[in-house]
């Protein structure tokens, strides 16, 4: 594809936007661009697929902890037990989504270093969106990529 062509291409597709919704005090809308504005972390990551097998990627990007708890989900801070009813729902553009919770990612409890990236294999996710990354999962299936909203909700008060 000569320049002017590949220039064009790049030019249609807008950069795209993940929602930040649910019990935060500052929700927000952020591109890849944006999420540069947290410390990066790399992960390179071997996952198991039901349908292509084992995969290698490396990733970079900041912390879901450190971007979620900019948003200031609706928790005491200084209250450890209070977060432990929060769910993080991740959704991406062609409606693949999954569960965390709160705890998993919390370095009080779980510490998972879960990512959300803004390249995989040294290309950039301006454009198809960030992708979650979970270095210790063994099947890929949570590694949503084009992630559109996470929806932080600590609605679960009571199962009585
Ligand atoms: N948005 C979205 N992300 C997704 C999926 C999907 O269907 N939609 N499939 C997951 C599954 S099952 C796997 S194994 C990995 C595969 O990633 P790869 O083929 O890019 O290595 O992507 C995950 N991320
Ligand atoms: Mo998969």
């Amino acid at each position: 594809m000569s320049q002017s062509l590949a220039a064009a291409g790049t030019a249609t597709r807008p950069l795209a936007e993940l929602a930040l919704t649910g019990d935060l005090n500052r929700p927000a809308r952020l591109t890849v661009p944006d999420l540069l504005a947290w410390p990066q972390h790399d992960a390179d990551v071997s996952f198991e697929c039901a349908t292509s097998g084992t995969r290698h990627h490396r990733f970079t990007g900041p912390l879901l902890h450190d971007v979620l708890a900019t948003a200031r989900p609706g928790f005491d801070p200084a209250r450890r037990k209070d977060r432990l009813r929060f769910l993080i729902a991740v959704s991406g553009t062609d409606g693949h989504h999954a569960l965390l919770s709160w705890a998993e990612i919390d370095p009080d409890f779980g510490r998972a270093p879960v990512l959300l990236a803004v390249s995989i294999d040294d290309t950039s996710l301006d454009r198809a969106g960030p992708q979650l990354v979970l270095p210790q999962d063994r099947c890929g299936a949570r590694h949503i990529s084009g992630i559109t909203a996470i929806r932080v909700d600590g609605g679960y008060t009571s199962w009585t």
